[in-house]
């Protein structure tokens, strides 16, 4: 493309730039100077049900549409009814060291017969044609994600064109607008297409329509029907009907609303009319002015997006395409791009996750494809919980609840799981879900014969609490808890060699210990131990607070004094297995027992620094460089480790370009921003932002630190609104490392312990120097058992920087402003 004035205005603009700029709200845009020519590089927009990838294309516009509750299959289970003929054969063989029997009989007696899973699919595309705009120049592409707005402009022959594009919140609509500087420029022609259509054509001459049903797979029939409706308003000019598709000609501006829906009801239930409910919300949004449609967008949307502000500040380089800003990332000082990809995460959770819609998938709502990667469903081994990591500390509370709603379904179907696989009572659900909430094992037993996903989903469930103090939403999911814990206390098993109680058969998700012939099927695993000991440790709470179940209380107090203790190898490694066998050279992108030390909370460096260590020498064996969600998950644990430079330079290879057509095998970021596993992956970008703002807030160990993590980099900045437990919301601003002014919203009262790195006074007067245990049971922490210590450990632990702690008694609605000393 030609070098044009707007690339001259852009270079100006660069030149005169000054360091010291502080980051406004119109920097929160991604922005390109060329089309998208491939799905990666085009831009998302979401209403939590309608995704749309948004291209850009002056000459074929492609808009790729999807529907949140268009997937293969219809209802469905994949319970193996075979299960009780080979689980105690099964055990047996673990714990006579024939892993590799235990995998094979597993394959047969617990693996699902035939449904692993169904497939969340595209719906297809609204192309929009513009024959005449071919020598287009001035180019330019945005996603506003102060707005939640893509737009894009070009001229052509002398007429500057524009295009906006957003998927409304309040109005179920996705909303198109076609403008030119003069009139009677819009001309083209627009049609639905997608590979699962059984009608695409007209409605009648303003109005394009496709029908379609979802595919059958893996033997179950595809039962879902979709409708979309394009509906097409145009000022001036004229609309026909021309080969099935709507030809527009010499109009002066266009919008064009866009309505999907399916015949999905609930996971049960398919009898929603399609049709009906297309058409009343195309009915709906038509019979409001565009401009009042975004106005209301932009409102509903606001109203989450507005509640947190990020600062690192800002160089040159933030004026570069967004493209341009990944790839020189490593080697550029561009802090600005770390909080745009921090909004971002924040715009991806709006955008895909709706109160009383379903949670965001592998892809988000997202996806190009009708045969996605791991079907784009619900992986529970790490997926789909880190999709939610920054829901409640990002300020995004309600984006959490379709994720408490699928849990509270996966404990209806996992209760026959529980009952048809494995003779127990309670609920169970393995290492993947769907939209159908199957609960069975998928794939083969070396990935999915881990019956925890059900147990590390519950944390959420407690988590929530956490953060909002509601003990009525507590008493809607206690339920849920304890029926979780049922099924252990019914299916542990007691191990040989110490008595312990462990879960038999499960795996590390998804590797494989050293010198367990090539199987990962065993028993008592140091993810799982970490698992239910908070499982049984929050569903205790929680009795206690209802004030119900004391008989319950002991039960589960007993089988805590039980589970294994965690345990540190001859490495001084934290075992990830029952034996010693971790592999020093391993690599694997799980790390699973690192979960006791984020997301989980039985590690840290004040009360278990063997541990705390221990976890260290794990991250530095499997090095840094991983697939996207791995990194991601990376920065969460140095920051845990505070080790707030590590957490960075894992930003930085998470901000690494992938290119779009040959991703290779390495994890980074695609030019779109979103995250590359390869292929796209959205928790890579969930857990990144949730990992960013551990750097800078924590509230798990007894009190809320502050900077715990900053990196040298990151030495003056500001962020506010992020949320703790306890109901407490943050915003802090610090300069050369140090606070230097704190601000504490307190919502539900009570004492507020804060762990700073310099000393503070609050209305210069000065704060309580914090003792003993925080009163606020918020923040109460997790008690585990002495580790076990190989006598090879050499362990050295690791010398903390000073911190100064201090206690606020806080009462409920007041604002307490904090300075530096
Ligand atoms: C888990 C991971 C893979 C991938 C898949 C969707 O199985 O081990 O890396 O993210 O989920």
């Amino acid at each position: 493309m030609k070098k044009t004035f707007l690339f001259y205005i852009k270079l100006w603009s660069i030149l005169l730039y000054a360091t010291g700029y502080s980051q406004d709200k119109a920097d929160l845009k991604l922005w390109y100077s060329k089309p998208a020519s491939v799905w990666n590089e085009a831009l998302p927009l979401g209403n939590g049900r309608l995704g749309v990838m948004a291209f850009g294309d002056p000459v074929n516009e492609k808009l790729q549409l999807n529907e949140s509750t268009f997937w293969s299959g219809g209802p469905s289970e994949n319970n193996n009814p075979d299960g009780p003929l080979v689980i105690d054969s099964i055990q047996y063989y673990i714990f006579k060291g024939e892993y590799k029997r235990a995998e094979q009989l597993a394959n047969k007696g617990l693996t699902a017969k035939k449904l692993h899973g169904s497939m969340y699919q595209s719906v297809g595309m609204l192309n929009i044609n513009f024959e005449g705009n071919r020598d287009y120049t001035d180019y330019y592409r945005e996603l506003d994600l102060q707005k939640a707005i893509f737009s894009t402009s070009f001229k052509v022959k002398g007429v500057q064109y524009k295009r906006e594009v957003f998927t409304s919140l309040p109005d179920n609509v996705i909303v198109v607008k076609l403008t030119a500087n003069k009139p009677g420029m819009l001309s083209f022609t627009a049609n639905f297409d997608g590979e699962l259509k059984n009608y695409s054509g007209t409605i009648d001459s303003n109005t394009l329509q496709m029908t379609g049903l979802s595919a059958t797979h893996d033997g179950v029939t595809g039962k879902v029907k979709f409708d979309a409706r394009a509906q097409i308003i145009n000022k001036g000019g004229d609309t026909a009907i021309k080969d099935g598709k709507i030809k527009v000609t010499k109009a002066d501006e266009v919008v064009i609303l866009i309505s999907i829906a399916t015949n999905f009801t609930n996971y049960k239930t398919l009898d929603t009319d399609e049709s009906k409910k297309s058409s009343t919300a195309l009915q709906a949004a038509a019979s409001k002015p565009y401009k009042k449609l975004l106005h209301e967008h932009i409102t509903a949307y606001q109203k989450y997006f507005n509640r947190v502000q990020f600062n690192l500040g800002t160089s040159a380089a933030a004026k570069l395409p967004t493209d341009e800003r990944i790839k020189n990332f490593a080697a550029n000082y561009d802090p600005q791009l770390i909080s745009l990809y921090y909004q971002f995460g924040r715009y991806l959770l709006i955008s895909s996750s709706q109160p009383g819609g379903q949670p965001a998938n592998l892809q988000g709502i997202w996806n190009g494809s009708t045969h996605p990667a791991w079907d784009s469903k619900y992986t529970i081994n790490i997926n789909t919980e880190m999709n939610y990591w920054p829901a409640e500390k990002c300020n995004l509370s309600e984006m959490h609840d379709p994720l408490i709603e699928l849990i509270k379904d996966l404990s209806v179907q996992g209760a026959e799981t529980a009952k048809v696989m494995y003779k127990s009572g309670g609920w169970v659900a393995h290492h993947n879900t769907d939209i159908w909430r199957i609960t069975g094992v998928v794939d083969f037993a070396n990935a999915g014969q881990w019956p925890m996903g059900g147990a590390w989903l519950c944390q959420h469930l407690w988590e929530k609490y956490l953060y909002t103090g509601d003990v009525k939403y507590l008493e809607s999911v206690y339920p849920v808890l304890k029926s979780a814990c049922k099924f252990y206390q019914d299916f542990l098993i007691e191990e040989p060699t110490h008595k312990w109680l462990v879960v038999s058969p499960s795996m590390s998700p998804e590797n494989i210990p050293n010198g367990h012939q090539g199987s990962a099927v065993t028993a008592g695993v140091t993810m799982d131990n970490q698992l239910l000991l908070d499982l049984f440790t929050k569903t205790i709470k929680s009795a206690r607070i209802l004030n119900t179940d004391t008989q319950l209380i002991n039960e589960l107090q007993s089988i805590i004094g039980r589970l294994p203790p965690m345990q540190i190898g001859r490495y001084g490694q934290l075992q990830e297995w029952l034996d010693d066998v971790d592999n020093p050279d391993d690599k694997h992108r799980h790390v699973s027992h690192l979960y006791g030390l984020y997301p989980g909370n039985q590690i840290n460096p004040y009360t278990t620094p063997e541990l705390f260590t221990a976890a260290k020498t794990v991250l530095i064996h499997r090095g840094d460089v991983s697939t996207g969600w791995s990194m991601g998950w990376k920065v969460n644990l140095w920051a845990h480790l505070l080790d707030g430079n590590h957490a960075n330079k894992l930003i930085k290879d998470q901000l690494t370009l992938v290119d779009p057509v040959k991703p290779g095998e390495k994890g980074g970021t695609y030019p779109n921003m979103f995250d590359a596993h390869p292929p796209f992956q959205i928790d890579g970008n969930f857990g990144c932002t949730s990992g960013i703002t551990e750097m800078i807030v924590q509230s798990q160990n007894g009190a809320i630190s502050i900077l715990p993590a900053l990196p040298d980099e990151w030495h003056d900045g500001n962020i506010s609104g992020i949320k703790t437990y306890g109901g407490f919301e943050i915003s802090v601003e610090w300069k050369n490392n140090k606070v230097k002014q704190l601000i504490i919203k307190s919502t539900l009262g009570g004492n507020c312990r804060i762990r700073v790195p310099n000393e503070v006074m609050l209305n210069k007067k000065a704060l309580q120097t914090a003792t003993g245990t925080n009163p606020n049971t918020f923040f109460e922490t997790v008690s585990i058992k002495e580790p076990l210590i190989s006598p090879s450990a050499n362990i050295n632990n690791t010398e903390l920087k000073k911190t100064y702690s201090y206690d606020i008694a806080t009462q409920a609605g007041k604002t307490y402003t904090i300075t530096i000393k």
